[in-house]
Parts: structure tokens; sequence; C-alpha cells
């Protein structure tokens, strides 16, 4: 079956810290199915290409420079229902009023490092993964678990 795709990222605060296995396997074991992933260092043009929409907000010029700073663990990962239900695995943009349990909710404790970075919705997620990817860095397969979670 051919479901809905998102852009998720591990920033370089959640790279540096040793996360980046912790954060797959929560996408993973969920059921979701990783269909790009690299390693990469954008450019402070890059991030702020990523980040446009924030380009008003006092923060934004910080935000830039941080995820330019070193390397991001870029990913698209698929699944039914995988943009809403990925940000809430990942949880509240403020760590500070993430749920236990959620992503930045255990693993983060302030805004400015909050670990990763989810599409927001439908047309994000396509702008977010067509920035970040080319087409055919995006694996179309079969996952073999793929009647065990949907049946
Ligand atoms: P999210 O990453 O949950 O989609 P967002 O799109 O509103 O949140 O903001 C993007 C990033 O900008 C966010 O992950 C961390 C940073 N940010 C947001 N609000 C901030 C604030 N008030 N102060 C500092 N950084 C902020
Ligand atoms: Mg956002």
């Amino acid at each position: 079956a051919e479901f809905e795709r998102t852009f998720i990222a591990i920033k370089p605060d959640g790279v540096q810290r040793g996360l980046i296995s912790e954060i797959m396997s929560r996408f993973e074991r969920k059921g979701f199915k990783l269909v790009a992933v690299k390693l990469v260092v954008p450019s402070k043009d890059f991030a702020q290409k990523h980040y446009h929409d924030l380009k008003e907000r006092p923060f934004f010029n910080g935000l830039c420079d941080f995820l330019s700073s070193g390397p991001v663990l870029a990913m698209v990962w698929e699944g039914e229902g995988v943009i809403k239900y990925g940000r809430k695995l990942i949880g509240a943009t403020d760590p500070q009023k993430s749920e236990p349990g959620t992503i930045r909710g255990d693993l983060a404790v302030v805004v400015g490092r909050n670990i990763i970075h989810g599409s927001d919705g439908p047309e994000t997620a396509k702008d977010e993964i067509n920035l970040w990817f080319k087409p055919e860095e995006l694996v179309s397969y079969q996952s073999n678990s793929e009647k065990w979670v949907y049946g």
C-alpha cells in the first residue's frame, strides 16, 4: 500500500547527543517505514529555506545558525497517518510542555535545543521532502511487516 510521507530530521543537538538510534527506533517500532535517510550539514542558506515560514520571528537567525552548525539526520518516514502521528511522537515544540513518553518530553529540556523536526501538515511535508531529498533518494519497497502492521 502507498501511504503518506513526512519529513523528520534529528537536529545537530540530537546527533551530537547520540540519540539517532533512540529516535529512529521509536518510529520504526511504531510500524512506520523508513524510505529515505542521510546525514548532512545544511548551509545557513539551506536552513533559512527550511524554516522560511519563521523568518519574521526573533529567534529565526539563531535557529538557522543552530540547524547549520553540524550534522543533521534527514529522514522520510511513510505510513498511515504518519504526518500527524509523527508530531505526536515528537511532542510539543517546547520540551517543558511536551508530555513524558514523547521524544522531546523524554529527551530534551529547552525549546532552542529540542532535538528533532517533523513536518506539521501534508503541504509542508511535501515541500520539506522536496527540499531535502531528490526523488531518486526516496526508496519504494515492500516492508515485510506491512501485513502484520496493517492487517
Ligand atoms: P516545531 O519544531 O515544533 O514545528 P516551530 O515550527 O514553531 O516548532 O518552530 C521551529 C523551531 O524553532 C522549534 O523546533 C524550535 C525553534 N523555536 C520555536 N519557538 C521558539 C522560541 N519561542 N524560542 C526559541 N526557539 C524557538
Ligand atoms: Mg514547525
